[in-house]
């Protein structure tokens, strides 16, 4: 795959907070992927792919963040099985586990011990402020669970405990490492320099894929139908269906512009997924219809997929190979964590700092 490239003639979605690679050598990364479905290609266009694009650069922990996926309702059976298939797609997809950390949040339980101190370094008001929160919640407010509520502290704490430099993420994740930086600065302003404050690293193009069938809204694995997005192992054939009955615009003109939401978000997928900037694209399809650039675009999502497919039901088969990769990725990533949550004990003035 190749290295993400913020240089190239792509055109800026979010223009600012990137940062050439050169300039991320020797930083930490941290970023995590809710076990809450089987990932789509918002998820891997937005983050997965800078996870595995970042590995050349920075030293990596990339987290399956399961205490996220209980925020809602949900089974525990497919819960158990997300998980697993989560890390089977980090692998698939290409993190490599000698170079990053992959693991699962619930086995290193200091995520869970920082969370709660730093609920007490949070307000009420900030949390209440997070647009992450009011659309999941709705208009049921009143019976949407405090761990929903909370979610951005958590995150907040599994960011903060590996010092992490930069967080890739896609654009709807913005919010909450801001968040993060509020409350890493707050801390350190009590108590010192604790927390190293992260930036968010998001990427110019991809960084909201919006979902199929209405491209006013972001793709998203709970979205209420499967039309919304393309599911990472969604065989070929689902993947044509689903993009020749993509929603699009007026007219038959293949550009990107606000004017044109619907195109502008297929030809950005196209983009990713075949390297390819936009105005080449644009060139390519002038004068042809919507029908051949859909007909084209399933054949490059198909065949951008079909090695992480491949790879994906490799893994599937040999659940103990991952576990064990899960099992010694969080052997790795506790000691970093223990660290930094006893110097936050010790700054708070907490027993816990003298434990074993
Ligand atoms: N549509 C998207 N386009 C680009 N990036 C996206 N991300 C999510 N949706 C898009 C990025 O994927 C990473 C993992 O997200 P997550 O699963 O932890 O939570 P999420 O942001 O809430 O993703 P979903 O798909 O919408 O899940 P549900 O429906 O369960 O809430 C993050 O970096 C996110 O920015």
């Amino acid at each position: 795959m190749r290295a993400y490239s913020p240089g190239k003639d792509n055109r800026s979605m979010t223009p600012d907070n990137t940062r050439f690679p050169e300039q991320l050598k020797g930083k930490v990364a941290f970023s995590g992927i809710q076990p809450s479905g089987i990932i789509h290609i918002g998820n891997y266009l937005g983050a997965v792919r800078n996870f595995v694009a970042l590995q050349e650069y920075t030293r990596g922990y990339y987290c399956v963040v399961d205490l996220h996926a209980i925020t809602e309702k949900h089974n525990p059976e497919e819960l158990r099985n997300n998980i697993l298939a989560i890390a089977n797609i980090y692998l698939a997809a290409g993190l490599d586990p000698k170079r990053s950390t992959l693991f699962v949040q619930s086995q290193v339980h200091e995520h869970a011990e920082l969370a709660w101190i730093l609920n007490c370094h949070s307000y009420f008001g900030e949390l209440r402020r997070m647009t992450q929160f009011k659309d999941k919640a709705g208009k049921n407010q009143e019976s949407a669970t405090v761990g929903l509520f909370d979610y951005p502290v958590l995150m907040a704490a599994d960011i903060l405990l590996y010092q992490a430099d930069i967080v890739p993420v896609g654009e709807d994740q913005k919010q909450h490492v801001e968040l993060t930086r509020n409350i890493a600065e707050r801390f350190n302003h009590v108590y010192g320099d604790v927390f190293t404050v992260p930036e968010p690293y998001i990427p110019p193009v991809g960084a909201r894929i919006r979902g199929l069938d209405d491209p006013t809204k972001k793709m998203s694995k709970s979205a209420q139908s499967p039309n919304n997005y393309i599911s990472l192992t969604d065989p070929p054939d689902v993947i044509r269906r689903k993009i020749s009955r993509a929603v699009t615009d007026s007219g038959s003109e293949i550009r990107h512009g606000p004017d044109k939401p619907a195109i502008s978000n297929l030809l950005e997928i196209y983009s990713l997924m075949a390297d390819v900037d936009i105005p080449t694209l644009e060139q390519r399809y002038e004068g042809k219809g919507y029908a051949q650039f859909k007909k084209d675009l399933a054949e490059v999502v198909v065949e951008r997929l079909r090695p992480i497919q491949e790879r994906y039901q490799q893994l599937s088969a040999d659940p103990a190979y991952t576990i064990g990769i899960l099992k010694e990725g969080a052997e790795r990533a506790k000691p970093v964590a223990r660290q930094t949550l006893t110097a936050v004990m010790e700054e708070v003035g907490l027993f816990g700092a003298h434990r074993a």
